[in-house]
């Protein structure tokens, strides 16, 4: 009997500063960026000390995922494909198929439901699947924004960084990728999830005031999702001392964690006399890990 597949899917990151480029016109749906946006995604990729660490990062979650599953019981081969830089998520579908993979489960390294996130990742699969070995059976898992794990372990990283700062005068601010507020009117779930994440983290860690915020917009000359963080920060600024930033909708050091919040979140706060500390993202928690692991083995029997 052939082992299941198990394809997890991840945003994916330029491998060297000389792939930002390419990297930037795929997400851009092929068209080139501008030489001074180009720059600017390089220097904030400079300011993070050089290309990203979700590659590295994202295999070890998977390989975590993939032991999980071992442990379980369950044959497993693991596969990993990304959005926009190679090996692609049809890079992977396609050596399922070369392999001969009967069923797969796909798992996506963001917790949340939206058009843009899982369902698209889930698009790309089912259309390379289709294309090549349209018998293979490809499960999805949708979301986990409230798996018991995860909320365990981001309101241990919140509480952490509120030790020595009193609750009163120290802000929560939970945080996501924001995406074109047109999703809302279409009626995705993204942003409900999101809040029903940061509720739970919040009563798990016993936090008395926080807030959520959007990061990360893109300039396409469309609105997007807001507050943004920083104009958060701005506005609370007067009514606490303390700022603690905990990204819910990313759990992989990235650019989007390490710049946005680590850098400009954080000068964001200084300038405005706030101390600024950041929740440590989830990365390969080994209970988060071993849960995803239980997530994909239940998908795999449904
Ligand atoms: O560390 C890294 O190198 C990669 C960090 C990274 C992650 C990430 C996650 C998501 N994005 C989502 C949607 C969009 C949409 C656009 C868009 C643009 C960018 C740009 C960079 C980038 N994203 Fe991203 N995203 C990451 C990085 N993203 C770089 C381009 C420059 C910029 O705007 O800063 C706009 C596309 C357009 O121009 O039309 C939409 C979503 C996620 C979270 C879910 C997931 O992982 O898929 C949704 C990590």
């Amino acid at each position: 009997m052939k082992p299941l597949g198990l394809l997890v899917m991840h945003y994916g990151t330029p491998a060297s500063i000389e792939e930002v480029l390419p990297y930037y016109t795929h997400i851009r749906r092929g068209r080139p960026p501008t030489p001074e946006a180009l720059q600017d995604l390089i220097d904030r990729y400079e300011a993070i000390g050089g290309p990203s660490p979700l590659t590295e990062i994202s295999r070890r979650q998977a390989e975590a995922i993939l032991a999980g599953l071992h442990r379980r019981g369950v044959d497993a081969k693991l596969y990993v494909g990304t959005k926009h830089a190679p090996p692609f998520v049809a890079d992977a579908v396609n050596q399922m198929a070369e392999d001969g993979i009967d069923h797969a489960v796909g798992l996506v390294l963001a917790p949340h439901f939206s058009t843009f996130s899982i369902a698209a990742y889930r698009n790309y699969a089912l259309t390379a699947r289709d294309k090549v070995r349209p018998e293979m059976r490809i499960d999805i898992v949708e979301r986990w924004g409230t798996l018991p794990e995860l909320i365990d372990a981001l309101a241990d990283r919140v509480r952490h960084e509120m030790d020595g700062w009193d609750p009163d005068e120290t802000l929560v601010i939970f945080s996501a990728h924001s995406l074109p507020e047109k999703i809302v009117a279409a009626g995705d779930p993204y942003q409900e999830e999101l809040l029903e994440t940061s509720r739970l983290v919040a009563e798990r860690a016993d936090v008395p005031h926080w807030t959520f915020a959007f990061q990360s917009a893109s300039n396409t000359g469309e609105p997007w999702l807001g507050p943004d963080i920083l104009e958060v920060i701005e506005e609370n600024a007067p009514k606490y001392k303390n700022i603690v930033a905990c990204t819910v909708g990313f759990v992989s050091d990235h650019l989007e964690v390490l710049f946005d919040l680590g850098i400009e979140a954080r000068d964001k706060s200084a300038e405005l006399g706030l101390n600024f500390r950041r929740a440590a993202t989830i990365n390969d928690d080994p209970a988060v890990m071993d849960a995803l692991a239980g997530l994909v083995s239940q998908a795999a029997q449904a």
